[in-house]
């Protein structure tokens, strides 16, 4: 019988030994799916904080989704450990889920797909035809050129020795309708027979859609651009929030009346655009395509609409401020949320620190409470709030994330503790009639603002 066939009669009764490298946001969820999927699972991460957390049964991400399904110590077919040496020659299948970021000067930063491979690679037995997967977000191209050098350099040969192919995560962290088992999937991989194997595995995993797309290039484009379109959606909404209220029309009501159309898709604008995967993976498509000399304008210009709304909402409070007589030297602004997303503790690319640091250059206090982050999430200069009812003498509070626990405040409470009772929606997401019976002079992202409500 072909390698593939027992491969895939393997997958199918979870006779298999899946290896994890980086057992983060993608990675643990990924490891507990294919453990609760039967398989025997072999998890790696080179932080030992990370190793000791899940080896304790405990979850170090910040996604509260993972919290309680951790597998306690000695569980069987479990295993973790900070070294790709020892869990690789147990594997038959190795997904590689470690970060993609971007550089500060926005360049894709390849160095931790570069080293897992290299950890990964140096383990491979001989002949084992071990499948290495790629799962991380990268752009067309990435897998071969970053991974083909090193498997070439330590005399492996792909079809031998191992095979590899790319499976991009789609991951929506802190929405648990769209978990590692509830996604649809899409492999690339140049050797149909492997990608044929690779569907039967997942479609262990995931209750959706497994699909083989042909060479790995499709599936890593696939996955760049599912992030692309949404980032300029978003862009689209910005843009017009900043539009419509010179127009002294709010925005939100134009993209209201626009969504009864049946294929109107709605966003909402907002403070800014954070995470790990929308703000970050255009630089990536930016970046392939000046490598073959195509203009990206349309995807360049969005992430530039983005990036202002920090620069451009920060203006906003600056005059709301003003026109309410608050002296400028002596503002405070307090900020209602930090994370980049609702119902998760991640405060990568939040678009509360640009704002931030905007407003404390125009020499403006800033203050920060957000429940899902401990106290060293912020950065320097920024009074970090843990008691949200010792928040005293504010000017502005600003919504900046949608946590429950932000909607949820009493604002009857938090306006006697202002200096002056201003609040501004950066998400769309209070109800300012509400706010304004309750004291608040209430303003909004995308809303005009001639005397407030
Ligand atoms: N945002 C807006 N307006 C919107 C939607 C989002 O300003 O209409 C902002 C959010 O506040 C946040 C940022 O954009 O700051 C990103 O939000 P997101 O909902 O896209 O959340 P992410 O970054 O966690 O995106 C994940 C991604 N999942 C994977 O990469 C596997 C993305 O592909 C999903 O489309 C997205 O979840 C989702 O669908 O929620």
């Amino acid at each position: 019988m072909a390698h593939q066939e027992r491969f895939t009669e393997r997958a199918a009764n979870g006779d298999l030994t899946i290896g994890i490298i980086g057992l983060g946001y993608v990675g643990l969820p990924t490891a507990i799916g294919f453990h609760d999927a039967g398989f025997n699972v072999w998890g790696v991460d080179v932080s030992q904080r990370t190793v000791d957390m899940v080896k304790a049964g405990k979850n170090p991400t910040g996604d509260p989704d993972v919290d309680d399904i951790v597998p306690s110590p000695g569980t069987e077919r479990w295993h973790i450990t900070d070294s790709a040496a020892e869990a690789v020659p147990h594997c038959d299948v190795i997904l590689v889920t470690v970060p993609t970021p971007i550089t500060h000067d926005l360049k894709p930063d390849l160095s931790y797909v570069e080293g897992a491979g290299r950890d990964v690679f140096q383990s491979i037995v001989k002949g084992s035809r071990t499948i290495v997967v790629l799962e991380s977000t990268v752009y067309p191209g990435v897998t071969a050129q970053t991974w083909h050098p090193i498997i070439e350099e330590l005399g492996l040969v792909i079809g031998e020795d191992l095979e590899i192919a790319y499976c991009p995560e789609r991951f929506n962290p802190g929405d648990p309708a769209h978990g590692v088992r509830q996604v649809a999937r899409v492999i690339g991989c140049s050797n149909p027979e492997v990608g044929a194997a690779l569907v039967a595995l997942y479609q262990k995993l995931t209750s959706e859609d497994v699909r083989y797309v042909g060479k790995l290039e499709v599936a890593e484009a696939a996955k760049v651009i599912e992030n692309v379109q949404r980032d300029i959606n978003i862009a689209l909404v910005n843009e017009l929030a900043r539009i419509f209220p010179a127009l002294n029309v709010d925005v939100e009501d134009v993209l209201s009346a626009a969504a009864t159309k049946w294929n109107f898709h709605r966003y909402t604008p907002g403070v800014g655009v954070g995470g790990h995967c929308i703000p970050v993976d255009p630089y990536y498509m930016i970046q392939r395509a000046a490598d073959v000399g195509v203009p990206a304008g349309l995807i360049t210009a969005a992430r530039a609409v983005n990036r202002s709304m920090p620069s451009h909402v920060a203006g906003v409070l600056s005059d709301l401020m003003w026109n309410a007589n608050v002296a400028a030297g002596d503002a405070k602004v307090l900020l209602l949320g930090w994370s980049y997303k609702a119902e998760v503790g991640d405060p990568r690319e939040t678009p509360a620190e640009p704002l931030a640091e905007t407003l404390m250059a125009k020499g403006i206090t800033v203050g920060a409470w957000d429940p899902h982050l401990d106290d060293g999430s912020y950065p320097e200069g920024v009074e970090v709030i843990s008691d949200i009812s010792k928040a005293e003498g504010y000017d502005m509070a600003v919504l900046v994330t949608a946590h429950k626990a932000c909607l949820e405040l009493d604002w009857s409470e938090l306006v006697k503790q202002m200096r002056t009772p201003l609040i501004y929606d950066g998400r769309r997401v209070l109800n300012l009639e509400e706010l304004t019976s309750k004291g608040w002079k209430a303003y909004a992202v995308g809303r005009p603002y001639g005397d407030g409500l």
